[in-house]
């Protein structure tokens, strides 16, 4: 098979990729062939310091022994369990894991095989709850702008970036959408939760005035976002979108796909701001990005409110072939335990300060606009070129990888998430990295 004419013969044509510049990428391809704890090694042999935690998910690091064993032991056991109808044993001993991880009242577990079906499960679940409850007038959806809740229809329609919406025709109806929380001219360079904009929670208040409560099913964030550059809850906001959701009977789900399994240094994001959603959506770090698992938390009220009517029913109309399957399940629990030996789930707590310091003394670094950090996460976002958005990040992004270090950017965001295992001297390196690229770049 070949390519078009201008473009030399390879094997990368048939292979549509996800989220790429295919054309560019198949011209100069970067693969990694191998990985270990803190690095990856790419084809030609070289060693990458991985300062993304592969897309967020690697959390204990790479090719982790308890992990790789658990799924080795499983492929040999029980491949593969029938999802409805049929149990198998590590699916509820995972939920029950779980569940005593989650904070207090996150009672049910329903498994999905990603962040996006995790979303799409969490929005059918607060539909069909009102509905249960006799309450189906609340039908409406509400999400935020520059949200990222994956790429399902659902998904996209709660979510709020633009380019990902606008190709694909009508979205679901009935949601509105809150004002994003990132004010750089009010917070630039802050540490931790910026001080201003709190007030943007009010808006909610707002969505119901016009609306009316009674037709409002949910409201959908991330509690920090993460795929459009690491935009801070500003303090006191998650707070106040609890209170607002509580007097009008709304549920509040957090997706915690990113910030789930000990990012901020705490378990959840829940536990990092004290704030309890209705659902928790969870996905990546549940398995250390090794095998595709998603974990949906409800609390028992809304599991309980499911489980009336003849027992020989199925409650709730919705699961898929993978939900809780036995080797997404193995990796799973390989993952808690290697989280657990390692505390890893409040490492990020031990090491925010170093990291925050870190970060900050970029700010003075060519091109830097803002430095904003929580847990074991960070952003550096630059200036961009005149008339040519995203270049200036994704020129570093390319300049970072052939010196041996991997980012992530999104738009002229560099967006930074080591694994927890990271190391004093890998944060030293990672920041001594961009300080030399930043000097270089156009
Ligand atoms: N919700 C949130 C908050 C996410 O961050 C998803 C849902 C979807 O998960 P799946 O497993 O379906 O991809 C995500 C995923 C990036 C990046 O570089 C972020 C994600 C995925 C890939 C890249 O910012 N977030
Ligand atoms: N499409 C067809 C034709 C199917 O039979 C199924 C599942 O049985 C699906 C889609 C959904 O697949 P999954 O359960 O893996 O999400």
């Amino acid at each position: 098979m070949t390519n078009p004419s201008n473009v030399i013969p390879n094997d990368l044509h048939a292979f549509w990729m996800p989220f790429s510049a295919n054309r560019q990428f198949k011209k100069q391809p970067r693969m990694f062939v191998g990985a270990s704890d803190m690095h990856y090694t790419t084809s030609d042999g070289t060693q990458v310091l991985d300062a993304t935690a592969g897309l967020w998910c690697v959390n204990a690091g790479h090719c982790r022994p308890k992990i790789t064993e658990a799924i080795q032991k499983q492929a040999a056991e029980l491949d593969y369990a029938p999802a409805f109808q049929i149990g198998h044993p590590k699916a509820f001993e995972l939920a029950n894991r779980l569940v005593d991880l989650a904070p207090k009242g996150m009672d049910n577990v329903f498994f999905t095989n990603s962040g996006s079906e995790g979303v799409e499960t969490a929005l059918k679940i607060a539909l069909a709850y009102h509905r249960v409850k006799g309450e189906g007038a609340r039908f409406r959806l509400i999400g935020r702008e520059r949200g990222y809740h994956g790429v399902n229809f659902g998904g996209i329609s709660v979510g709020g970036i633009v380019p990902n919406r606008k190709m694909f025709g009508t979205l679901l109806t009935g949601v509105d959408h809150l004002a994003h929380t990132h004010l750089p001219e009010r917070n630039a360079f802050s540490r931790g939760e910026p001080e201003h904009g709190a007030e943007l929670a009010d808006e909610l208040q707002r969505i119901v005035g016009l609306h009316d409560a009674s037709t409002i099913a949910a409201l959908i964030v991330e509690p920090v976002a993460g795929s459009t550059g690491v935009l801070i809850p500003p303090r006191g906001y998650l707070q106040k979108l609890r209170k607002i959701c509580d007097q009008h009977g709304i549920l509040l789900i957090f997706d915690e796909v990113i910030t789930g399994y000990g990012r901020l240094g705490t378990p959840f994001a829940a536990d990092y701001f004290g704030v309890m959603p209705d659902i928790m959506i969870t996905a990546k770090g549940l398995t250390n990005g090794v095998i595709p698992m998603g974990a949906v938390f409800v609390k028992s009220e809304i599991y309980d409110a499911f489980m009336t009517g003849p027992e020989h029913l199925i409650e709730f109309m919705h699961g898929y072939t993978y939900s809780g399957n036995p080797m997404a399940a193995a990796a799973a629990l390989g993952t808690l335990e290697t989280y657990k030996e390692e505390g890893l789930l409040t490492r990020g707590a031990d090491l925010a300060h170093y990291w925050q310091e870190a970060l900050h003394s970029l700010k003075d670094a060519p091109h830097v606009i803002d430095v904003r950090n929580i847990g074991l996460v960070g952003a550096i976002e630059l200036s961009p070129i005149a008339g040519e958005p995203t270049k200036r990040a994704f020129c570093a992004f390319i300049k970072a990888f052939d010196s041996g270090l991997l980012i992530r950017t999104t738009g002229d965001i560099i967006a930074l998430s080591p694994p927890l295992i990271v190391e004093k001297h890998h944060i030293d390196q990672i920041v001594s990295s961009l300080a030399e690229i930043l000097k270089t770049l156009e």
